[in-house]
């Protein structure tokens, strides 16, 4: 497949606890009513976002550990990029830490995975941590967001725009060096 083809449909993939805000993600992301209840998600939820030339198909697997063991393989596989989100509490962080172990069976090598430190709006006392400390303790690129605020929209799809792109650079170089 040409690399013009494979840049225009990409899988990107949100896992995390419960409650760290995927689905209000995925919500912004689509422009959908983002509300502040809580419905946790059963199973995954699937959106395609149009972002440039991207065909992004978003998936937004619910944060029950019970939904992880079961469906990982067929969740994670084949992702481009791999968001794991996370509300930016030490308690929440550390977790994710050995979520990133476990998805790392299951994607592919060259598979990106980059942090999202949410909840950004919380304050200090609320455990809340600066997106640079979370990066420090998940080892992977992080990025700070407020998802429940619309006006993030912008700065959600720049994070995937970038990200995205990387992507196609490697493979670009990759099919060169062939
Ligand atoms: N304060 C604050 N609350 C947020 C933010 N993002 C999401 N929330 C809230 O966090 C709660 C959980 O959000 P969801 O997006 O449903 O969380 P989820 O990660 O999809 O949860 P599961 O489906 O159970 O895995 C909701 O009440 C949201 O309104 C944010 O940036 N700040
Ligand atoms: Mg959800």
């Amino acid at each position: 497949m040409l690399s013009s083809e494979i840049s225009k449909l990409m899988k990107v993939t949100f896992i995390g606890s419960p409650a760290v805000g995927k689905t209000t993600m995925l919500r912004l992301l689509s422009k959908d009513t983002i509300s502040k209840f809580y419905f946790p998600t059963h199973g995954f939820d699937l959106k395609t976002i149009k972002l440039d030339d991207y065909n992004i198909r978003v998936w937004d697997f619910g944060g029950q550990s019970s939904y992880l063991k079961t469906y990982s393989r067929d969740y994670l596989l084949g992702s481009d990029v791999l968001f794991v989100v996370t509300d930016s509490t030490p308690r929440n962080v550390l977790n994710s830490r050995e979520l990133i172990k476990f998805a790392t069976h299951f994607i592919d090598k060259d598979c990106p995975i980059i942090g999202i430190a949410n909840k950004q709006d919380l304050t200090k006392n609320d455990g809340r941590m600066s997106p640079d400390r979370v990066e420090q303790l998940l080892h992977i690129k992080t990025y700070g967001l407020t998802a429940i605020n619309p006006n993030e929209r912008i700065k959600l799809l720049n994070i995937m725009r970038k990200e995205l792109n990387q992507v196609v650079l490697r493979r670009r170089s990759k099919e060169d060096e062939l």
